[in-house]
């Protein structure tokens, strides 16, 4: 019987690899080839370079006849596991409520709270599932999804264990957040920091004691919880071990970025109100900038992110969809693309980095995703397109025609 060196190989592809081995835009490798081996890039490279004909190499072979191919996209910041929907706020905005006044009326998150509190974890997975699967149709296959619309125990578990599921049901990977400190809920109200105990010593060892989680966030901002509460979470999470993420600077400036990186977050998101200084902190800790188009758009925001300070510090850049129902409606992440692009001029390549390889480090995976490098796991998308850029130029378009997750053909997953 015939030994093959790979389980399967992809030839005459234009590979945009997006690492830095190739030091030219997008990694693209023109008239190439990936090989996969137990679920792991085994080679990528010109086809001239293969070793051998490619029917000697492996057992099953696909020819991708010039099309592109990217990292498979991963969605580095979603809430979407939640119950309800927010449509009759969106009214009331239009008529001229601020989000943050309607917040403060508790509605916005709270009525969320409610709905979710009181959906079985049936109808929880069934509500969230139908999200993740427009996000998996248009090739992601990494998500994080953060709690944070339970506000107790109970239902935070809920919502990290239908998180769970969706990963377990679906051709992808999802890295948990528990964001306990996203809202405060109206049973403590005046009581914030009564309310953060119960974060750090009620919820988080049991999240932590179930391995849940790899990381906690906070929202930091005057309608959620102020610097002093967030560093307690965060020194909370230091002791568990856990990455420490932060929603910071997104309505105001509070200092939050700075703060979220003495803790060395992994990420700090939002960012349309980061100062200068706060720049310089992300850059010295190392801190990923996550930012949030479909929000700056849903609430008409007018102040950019400072995009150019960022780069000038050399802050890597993320994109991700925010799917959320009050202020981020957005289950389409090839959608932010073009908007990070027109809305806050990222370069076509400095978009699909946000959505791969510095998504992969806003989640701690730059070891093993974000880039099609060998050794690291072989998750793909093979699109109908001529140049990466088209994934950030089209609006409403999903050229997508294969993807592969953990090196294994999954059939594209057709919204509902
Ligand atoms: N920032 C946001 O934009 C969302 N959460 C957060 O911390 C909004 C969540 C909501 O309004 O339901
Ligand atoms: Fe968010």
């Amino acid at each position: 019987m015939q030994q093959y060196q790979w389980d399967s190989l992809y030839i005459n592809g234009q590979i945009a690899t997006m690492a830095d081995e190739q030091s030219c835009p997008y990694g693209l490798l023109r008239d190439s080839a990936l090989a996969i081996k137990d679920g792991l890039i085994a080679w990528v490279g010109p086809m001239q370079s293969l070793p051998d004909m490619p029917e000697r190499l492996a057992k099953t072979i696909y020819d991708l006849a010039g099309r592109c191919v990217t990292p498979g996209l991963i969605d580095c910041h979603t809430h979407l596991v939640y119950a309800g929907n927010r449509y009759y706020e969106f009214e009331l905005r239009l008529q001229g409520a601020s989000y943050e006044t309607i917040a403060r009326a508790d509605g916005g998150i709270s009525s969320t709270v409610t709905a979710t509190r009181m959906a079985s974890f049936e109808d929880l997975l069934e509500q969230s599932l139908k999200r993740a699967k427009h996000l998996v149709a248009e090739g992601v296959t990494t998500i994080e999804i953060k709690s944070g619309y339970g506000l107790n125990l109970d239902t935070e578990l809920k919502i990290l264990r239908v998180a769970k599921r969706i990963g377990e049901i679906l051709p992808v990977t999802v890295s948990l957040t528990f964001l306990g400190a996203h809202s405060l809920p109206l049973e403590y109200k005046d009581k914030p920091d009564e309310y953060i105990d119960s974060v750090c010593h009620d919820m988080l060892p049991v999240i932590v004691g179930e391995n849940l989680v790899n990381s906690v966030d906070v929202f930091c901002e005057n309608i959620a919880f102020d610097l002093a509460q967030t560093e307690r979470v965060f020194k909370t999470a230091r002791e568990f071990n856990l990455g420490v993420k932060c929603h910071a600077e997104q309505l105001s400036d509070m200092g939050g970025a700075a703060l979220a990186a003495q803790y060395n977050a992994v990420s700090v998101d939002h960012l349309e109100f980061l100062s200068a200084a706060g720049v310089d902190a992300m850059a010295k800790s190392g801190t990923v900038a996550v930012l949030l188009p479909g929000a700056f758009y849903f609430l008409r925001e007018t102040h950019l992110p400072p995009i150019d300070l960022l780069r000038k510090a050399g802050v890597p850049i993320a994109i991700a969809t925010d799917c959320n129902p009050g202020t981020s409606p957005v289950t389409s992440l090839l959608l932010m693309l073009n908007m990070a692009s027109t809305l806050f001029r990222l370069t076509p390549e400095e978009a699909l980095k946000g959505v791969t390889r510095y998504a992969a480090k806003a989640l701690g995976l730059q070891a093993t995703h974000g880039t099609l490098s060998v050794g690291k796991v072989a998750d793909f998308v093979v699109w109908d397109i001529e140049h990466p850029a088209e994934l950030v130029y089209h609006i409403g378009f999903n050229p997508l025609i294969m993807a592969v997750k953990d090196g294994v053909k999954v059939s594209s997953v057709i919204p509902e």
